[in-house]
C-alpha cells in the first residue's frame, strides 16, 4: 500500500516539476519577445521624433540666418540624419508582421525624400558656393511638406506596432489562463492519485497503531504477570495491576518511584539486579524471593518465589526496560510437594530406601575423596508383628512415627534417617566409624526403649552397625550391618550388634571404585555384579565336592561377561562411539579367548586357576581398566 503511494508521490512530483518547468521556459520565451517588440516600438516612435528634429533644423536653416546659428544647426542636422539613418537601418533588419512590412515599403518614398532633401540641404549648407539656392529652398519645402506624411504613416506604423504587441500580450493572458487552468487540473490530479490516497493510508495506519498501542497497552494491564517499565536509571515509567498488588502484598506504597525500593524487599542482592538491568542493556532471567507483609489476607504463603525476566527497548521514544516478574509459589511449592512425594515416606515423613541409594552413593564418594569413615545403622523393631495383631495395624503406624520422631531426635544433624521397609530403619552416619556407630545405636536404643507409647507401653528395637571397610559397595555394607541385626536379634533383640571390620584374613576381593562408574546405570550396575559374582567365587575353593558348584557359578559369571559385552555395544552403537568397532572386537576375542581356556579345562588340559585369573585379571578388571574408561566420557 505504502509502496504503491510512494510510486504515485513521484510520478506526481515528476509531472509538477516538468509543468513548472515548461511553464517557466515558456515565461522567459514571451518576455523576451516582449522585450524586443518594445525596443521596436521605442525605435519607431524615436524616428517619429527625429524626423520631426530634422523638420524643424531645416526650418531654422533659412537662407538669411547668421553664420553661427546656421553652423550650429548644420551639426545638429548632420547628427540627427545619421541616428535616423541608423534607426531605420535598425528597424529594417528587424523581423515584422506583413502589414508592417507593407507599411514600410508605403514609407519608404516619404522617407527617401526626407533623407535625400536633408542630404541636399546639408550638402548646400556645408558649401555655400556649391549648388543652387533653388536646390535648397526645393528641399526645404520638400521637407517642410513631406514631414507630415511621414509623421502620420510612423503613427500609423506605431500603431500598428502597438496593436500588435497588444495581440501578443493578449496571447500572453490566454496562455496565463490555460496554464492556470492545466495547474488547477493537475492539483486535482495530484489530489486524486496522491493526497486522497495517503489521507486515507496515513489514516489508515494511526488507527491500526493506535488500536496496537491501546491493546498492547490493555494487554499490559490485563497480563498475569507483575510488570514494571523502567528507564535505564531505574526509575518507574509505569506498571500494570499485578505489579500494583506485588508492591501491596510486601508492603510498598504505590507511588514508589525507583526500582531500588522494590528490590530492597527482596532475598537478592541489589548488585545481581543491577547487572541484569543494567545500563548496557542485557536481557536475562533470576530468581528471587520476596517476603509477604504480615498482615496481608491473600493466602498464607510467607515467601512469594518468582522469576524476573529483563527486556530491553523504547518506550515514549526512551530506552526502557520490560521487568517481567513472574509468580512461582506454587510452581516452587508443587516442586517440593513432588520431590517429597518421590523421596520422603508418607507415614512417617522420613526418606524412604529410593533416596538412601542417592545419599550413600554421594557419602560413599566424599569417604573414600576425604578418607573419612562412614558407617551406617540398620534397626528393626522387635515383635512387631505382634503389636500389629494385639493393637491394629493403625497403633502399629503409630508405633512407627513414634520411632521415626525419637530416631530423629537422638542422632546427629549431620546424619540421615531412612524408612527402608515395613518396621526397618536406615541411619548414614556421616564422618563416623565403627565405635561412633556403636555409640549412636546404643543412644537411639535406649532412646526408643524409653519412649513408651500411650497404648502399646515399651517397645523395642534391635540393632546392626557397620563401618564401611576401602572400596566396600553399598550392597556389601548393607549386608554386613544386615548380618549384624541378624546377630542382634538372636542375641535376644533390644541390643546392638557391630559387624566385623577386619577383612577376613584369607580373603581376597575385588574392590569396587565409584571413580570407576560411567554414569550409564545398567552399566555401572552390570559392572559391579561382575565384581560381586568374581568376588563370590573367588576366596572359593575349586578343588574337591564342590567343583561342580564352583563351575555353575563360573558359567554363569561367563554368561553376564557375555551380556554385559552385548548391552555395552549397544550404547556404544547408540552415541556413534568411534573406536566402537575397536572395542566390538576386544569383545569378541575375549569371549573367544575365555570360551577356548573353558574347554581346554573342560578337557583337563590347563588347571582352573589359569582360566580364573584370565576372567578376572583381562577381562574384569583389565578390559574394564584398559579400554571400558576409554569409552566413558563419551556417555552423556
Ligand atoms: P522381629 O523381632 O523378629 O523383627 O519380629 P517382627 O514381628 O518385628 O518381624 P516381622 O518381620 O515378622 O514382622 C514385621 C511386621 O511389620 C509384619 C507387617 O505386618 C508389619 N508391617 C510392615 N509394614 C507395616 C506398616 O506400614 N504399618 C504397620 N502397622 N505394620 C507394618
Ligand atoms: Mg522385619
Ligand atoms: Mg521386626
Amino acid at each position: 500500500m505504502y509502496k504503491k503511494l510512494e510510486k504515485r508521490m513521484a510520478i506526481a512530483a515528476f509531472i509538477l516539476l516538468a509543468f513548472f518547468v515548461s511553464r517557466q521556459m515558456l515565461t522567459v520565451n514571451i518576455m523576451g519577445d516582449y522585450a524586443e517588440m518594445s525596443s521596436i516600438i521605442n525605435l519607431a516612435g524615436s524616428q517619429r521624433m527625429l524626423s520631426q528634429k530634422i523638420a524643424k533644423d531645416v526650418a531654422m536653416l533659412r537662407p538669411d540666418i547668421d553664420i553661427d546659428r546656421r553652423d550650429h544647426y548644420i551639426v545638429e542636422l548632420a547628427r540627427t540624419v545619421e541616428i535616423f539613418t541608423e534607426q531605420d537601418a535598425l528597424l529594417l533588419s528587424e523581423d515584422h508582421s506583413a502589414v508592417v512590412e507593407h507599411m514600410y515599403e508605403d514609407i519608404s518614398e516619404t522617407k527617401d525624400k526626407l533623407i535625400t532633401s536633408a542630404m541636399t540641404i546639408l550638402s548646400y549648407s556645408q558649401n555655400q558656393d556649391g549648388g543652387a539656392i533653388s536646390e535648397f529652398n526645393e528641399a526645404r519645402i520638400t521637407i517642410l511638406t513631406t514631414e507630415d506624411n511621414f509623421l502620420m504613416q510612423m503613427d500609423a506604423i506605431v500603431d500598428q506596432y502597438e496593436w500588435e504587441a497588444r495581440e501578443a500580450f493578449a496571447w500572453i493572458g490566454r496562455i496565463e489562463n490555460i496554464f492556470f487552468a492545466i495547474q488547477i487540473g493537475l492539483l486535482v490530479l495530484v489530489s486524486i492519485i496522491v493526497f486522497i490516497p495517503a489521507h486515507k493510508t496515513f489514516k489508515s495506519m494511526y488507527e491500526e497503531a493506535k488500536e496496537n498501542n491501546d491493546n498492547m497497552l490493555r494487554l499490559f494491564h490485563i497480563m498475569r504477570n507483575a510488570l514494571f517499565l523502567i528507564d535505564k536509571e531505574g526509575n518507574i515509567q509505569t506498571y500494570n495491576k499485578k505489579a500494583e498488588n506485588l508492591l501491596g502484598k510486601i508492603g510498598l506504597d504505590s507511588d514508589i518511584s525507583h526500582i531500588r525500593d522494590l528490590f530492597q524487599k527482596s532475598s537478592n542482592d541489589w548488585t545481581q539486579v543491577v547487572e541484569l538491568i543494567g545500563p548496557d542493556g542485557t536481557s536475562g532471567m533470576i530468581r528471587l524471593d520476596f517476603n509477604q507483609k504480615e498482615d496481608w489476607e491473600e493466602g498464607s504463603d510467607q515467601i512469594i518465589a518468582m522469576e524476573l525476566s529483563v527486556t530491553s527497548g523504547t518506550y515514549r521514544g526512551r530506552e526502557s526496560r520490560l521487568l517481567n516478574f513472574y509468580d512461582v509459589t506454587m510452581q516452587k511449592k508443587v516442586e517440593e510437594t513432588l520431590t517429597s512425594l518421590v523421596i520422603k515416606d508418607k507415614l512417617t515423613g522420613l526418606y524412604n530406601r529410593y533416596h538412601l541409594e542417592t545419599v550413600i552413593d554421594k557419602e560413599i564418594e566424599r569417604s573414600e575423596r576425604y578418607d573419612v569413615p562412614l558407617s551406617i545403622i540398620i534397626l528393626d523393631l522387635d515383635h512387631f508383628k505382634g503389636i500389629n495383631d494385639r493393637w491394629g495395624h493403625p497403633v502399629g503406624d503409630q508405633v512407627l512415627i513414634q520411632t521415626a520422631e525419637t530416631l530423629l531426635a537422638s542422632i546427629r544433624k549431620a546424619d540421615s534417617v531412612f524408612r527402608i521397609g515395613g518396621e526397618e530403619f536406615v541411619v548414614v552416619l556421616a564422618h563416623t566409624n565403627s565405635e561412633g556407630g556403636l555409640q549412636a545405636a546404643e543412644n537411639a536404643r535406649l532412646a526408643i526403649e524409653k519412649s513408651i507409647h500411650p497404648i502399646v507401653g515399651k517397645y523395642t528395637a534391635s540393632f546392626g552397625v557397620a563401618e564401611r571397610r576401602g572400596g566396600e559397595t553399598y550392597r556389601d555394607l548393607y549386608q554386613r550391618a544386615d548380618q549384624a541385626l541378624y546377630k542382634a536379634k538372636n542375641s535376644g533383640r533390644n541390643c546392638v550388634q557391630i559387624a566385623e571390620n577386619e577383612s577376613p584374613p584369607t580373603s581376597f576381593a575385588l574392590h569396587w571404585k565409584s571413580s570407576w562408574n560411567s554414569g550409564e546405570a545398567t552399566i555401572d550396575d552390570q559392572h559391579r555384579t561382575l565384581f560381586r559374582l568374581a568376588n563370590e567365587l573367588i576366596n572359593k575353593h575349586y578343588d574337591g565336592p564342590e567343583k561342580e558348584t564352583f563351575m555353575c557359578q563360573l558359567d554363569a559369571l561367563m554368561q553376564h561377561i557375555q551380556d554385559h559385552f552385548a548391552y555395552e555395544e549397544s550404547v556404544m552403537d547408540q552415541i556413534h562411539y568411534r573406536d566402537s568397532v575397536k572395542h566390538h572386537k576386544i569383545h569378541t576375542e575375549l569371549i573367544k579367548r575365555g570360551n577356548h581356556l573353558r574347554t581346554l579345562v573342560e578337557n583337563e588340559e590347563i588347571t582352573l586357576q589359569i582360566l580364573v585369573h584370565f576372567l578376572f585379571d583381562e577381562v574384569i578388571v583389565g578390559h574394564l581398566l584398559r579400554e571400558d574408561v576409554l569409552f566413558f566420557p563419551y556417555i552423556v
